[in-house]
């Protein structure tokens, strides 16, 4: 089976990649256009881009639409996640806007919306979420994005493997639900 990944985003592609291939899935990349994200929740956002996807490659694309919820900052970034700071300075951002905020009050989720968009216009979702809290500063090389200010019991994200990612993030819960859905739709496809 193959399927486009549809997305920009290069860390996120290498957890694509490595996220699909034990579902027996082709994982390929395109010259894709970038769409609007004019949605108002991940979910809509992730249809977006893999319907566009869909659309001008012709095969099944796979998008996450992907966020960090900072519970002192009332849930933003949020799905403004990628657009609230310049690249390069969105992870200080956070970390100033927290400066001087005590632990118990730093809590924060990720969260990812998965959405796969067929050919025939249906789609099969999932999300997943990873709770913890947003670190007193950057630690780690590993991962992308904010991983390295995102930390679970004294842990940052980008101090873990990617098998460690994988097994806690959120990602890696979104496309352990959807490699369920994907099995449930294609096992009803072949019986109609
Ligand atoms: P695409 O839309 O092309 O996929 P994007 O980077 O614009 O790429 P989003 O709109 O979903 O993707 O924005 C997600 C933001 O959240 C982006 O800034 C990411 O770096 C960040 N993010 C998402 N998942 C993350 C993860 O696992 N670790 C760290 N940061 C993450």
């Amino acid at each position: 089976m193959k399927f486009v990944i549809a997305t920009h985003n290069k860390g996120k592609l290498v957890e694509f990649q490595r996220l699909l291939e034990p579902m027996g899935i082709q994982a390929v990349t395109a010259q894709l256009s970038e769409p609007e994200e004019t949605g108002k929740t991940f979910a809509e956002n992730a249809y977006l881009k893999a319907a566009a996807a869909c659309q001008e490659t012709g095969l099944p694309a796979v998008a996450d639409d992907s966020g960090l919820c900072v519970d002192y900052l009332d849930g933003g970034p949020g799905i403004y996640s990628a657009r609230f700071a310049q690249p390069g300075q969105r992870r200080l951002t956070v970390l100033k806007k927290l400066e001087g905020v005590a632990e118990e009050q730093r809590g924060a989720h990720f969260v990812s919306a998965v959405c796969c968009v067929f050919p025939n216009g249906d789609r099969v979702e999932a999300e997943g979420k990873c709770f913890g809290r947003i670190a007193f500063q950057s630690r780690g090389e590993n991962g992308f994005g904010y991983d390295s200010i995102f930390e679970q019991d004294g842990v940052t994200f980008g101090e873990l493997s990617a098998e460690e990612k994988d097994a806690r993030s959120h990602r890696g819960h979104a496309f352990a639900a959807f490699e369920q859905k994907l099995r449930e739709y294609l096992a009803n496809q072949q019986k109609t």
